[in-house]
């Protein structure tokens, strides 16, 4: 996981939702691969989220890549399963540095996922790459996935599972968080971003409220490359993440 931290901080930029969600999330500028790629290295992100086909065509190798392995479109209803989609032996290929996994905990198919992860996860350290483990518990029995002790429990999935790291959603107040991080042991904990909020400083809240609970991170996509200006956000949040700023000195300069 080295390879994505600085001062044992990370900064990572998912990019990844025009497979998830579509180009509903995108704009006239967002919707090019390559405008995000380029994003990826004037930021100075700590790695950025590509799928296959994304990867193949735009990776540019000036930013460490973390490939998404497995992946679904929104288009399906039902109980959540992503299978997977990309091989372990071609991430590599590709220039990956980390595979990444999205588990849906909770869903009537989390055997599946749980058991391709295992796999993937072996091949990936065969290969020195690190499993970063996507734990989004979610379906039916789900009811609220930002409740603490769902959150928490995310995060020890992915201890049990032998995740590098987690990403894992933030439930909304750092003492909650902190009994996740706690949880995930030795793991990494990235928070993960979300739909864009009522403002910059909104978000830039919630990040410090999970550094404050220990966490090591963040991978982030819609509040950044949605952001009226993408590259002072993710100025801030590198700011806020690496230089382990306030929210107002991260929204200063
Ligand atoms: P965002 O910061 O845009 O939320 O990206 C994080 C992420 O995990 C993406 O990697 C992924 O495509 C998306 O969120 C999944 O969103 P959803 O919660 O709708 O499944």
């Amino acid at each position: 996981m080295n390879v994505f931290l600085t001062k044992n901080r990370g900064l990572l930029l998912a990019y990844d939702q025009g497979l998830e969600h579509g180009p509903t999330d995108f704009n006239e500028q967002n919707v090019d691969p390559a405008f995000v790629m380029n994003l990826a290295v004037q930021g100075q992100f700590n790695g950025v989220i590509f799928q296959k086909g994304v990867a193949e065509k735009y990776y540019g190798g000036q930013v460490p890549l973390i490939l998404k392995v497995n992946g679904k479109t929104k288009l399906v209803k039902g109980e959540p399963l992503a299978r997977q989609i990309c091989s372990v032996k071609r991430a590599a290929e590709i220039g990956a540095k980390a595979v990444g996994y999205t588990i849906y905990a909770g869903s009537a198919h989390e055997s599946l996922m749980l058991e391709e992860f295992g796999r993937i996860q072996e091949e990936a350290h065969g290969l020195n790459l690190a499993a970063i483990a996507w734990i989004y518990p979610r379906g039916e029995t789900i009811k609220n996935d930002t409740a603490p002790e769902i959150v928490a429990y995310a995060a020890r999935i992915g201890l049990e599972v032998g995740a590098d790291a987690v990403k894992i959603k933030y439930p909304g107040n750092t003492e909650s968080f902190k009994w996740a991080v706690k949880s995930a042991g030795k793991v990494k904990v990235f928070m993960s971003g979300g739909p864009k909020a009522a403002s910059d400083a909104d978000f830039l809240r919630q990040v410090r409220g999970a550094l404050d609970a220990g966490a090591t991170g963040l991978a982030v996509g819609r509040n950044v490359w949605q952001s009226s200006n993408p590259l002072k956000m993710a100025h801030a949040l590198r700011r806020l993440v690496i230089e382990d700023r306030s929210v107002e000195e991260a929204l200063r300069a």
